[in-house]
């Protein structure tokens, strides 16, 4: 990779990655995706995509692998607190706060679950994808509880009697109702987000991200 151009990571496939094409789009990067390919070239501005699983993005990022990433705060925030757990540098700062990918990481029972509040939920199994969310959330309502970890499926955990109940995302709430499942606590609300590694930027990087983020508070504010 050519070390003069910015690298922005995004997600490749997923409910990111067209927003996150339109944004750049609309900030006048010319992009060619048309290719499956992992690293796409802007045309037009000394910018390169690396399309890969959102997962990757927080520690791309913090790595400095990349100057730039667009990723979910619930995908950020996990990261950051499994790396510090690990004692893994997990420095980065956020430059903009995006108008898409809004959601919210919920806790959700059976309907035939008798809630009344998180003590409900001492000693039983939740499944999730979001363990340190989770835990976080669990401590500071001095619940204990075991962490099923689920990287999929997890609206079917209770059912299959794999958990009691499940921390995942929610946004209409359909996959909720469709499993009979009911929302009761929002543990952490996320949209997209614009970070920045936390080494320094040659100039020329600097001057580009300069140039975007007026792009894209312009693009946000004419959709408000
Ligand atoms: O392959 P890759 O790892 O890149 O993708 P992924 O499958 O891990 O992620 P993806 O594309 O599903 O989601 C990317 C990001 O979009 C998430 O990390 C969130 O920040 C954001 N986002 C916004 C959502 C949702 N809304 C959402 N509804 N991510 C997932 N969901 C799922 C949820 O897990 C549940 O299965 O949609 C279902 C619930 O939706 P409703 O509308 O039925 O409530
Ligand atoms: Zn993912």
């Amino acid at each position: 990779m050519d070390q003069n151009r910015l690298r922005i990571a995004i997600q490749k496939s997923g409910r990111l990655s067209s927003d996150c094409q339109l944004m750049l789009k609309g900030c006048g990067v010319k992009l060619n995706l048309r290719e499956q390919r992992l690293i796409a070239h802007a045309e037009n501005m000394p910018i390169d995509l690396l399309r890969v699983r959102d997962d990757d993005i927080p520690g791309l990022v913090m790595d400095g692998v990349v100057d730039l990433g667009i990723v979910g705060e619930n995908v950020l925030e996990e990261a950051v607190m499994e790396r510090q757990a690990t004692g893994e540098a997990a420095e980065y700062s956020v430059l903009k706060r995006l108008d898409f990918g809004g959601c919210r990481l919920s806790l959700a029972v059976s309907e035939e679950f008798d809630y009344q509040g998180p003590k409900s939920l001492e000693g039983k199994r939740i499944a999730t994808s979001y363990p340190w969310l989770l835990k976080r959330y669990m401590d500071g309502q001095g619940v204990k509880f075991k962490s099923v970890m689920l990287n999929g499926s997890v609206e079917v955990a209770p059912r299959a009697s794999l958990a009691d109940a499940i921390c995942d995302l929610v946004s209409t709430g359909a996959t909720l109702e469709a499993n009979g499942l009911e929302e009761t606590d929002v543990i952490f609300r996320s949209k997209a987000v614009l970070i920045q590694s936390a080494s320094t930027l040659a100039t020329t990087k600097q001057k580009i991200i300069d140039k975007l983020l007026p792009r894209i508070q312009g693009l946000q504010q004419a959709r408000e």
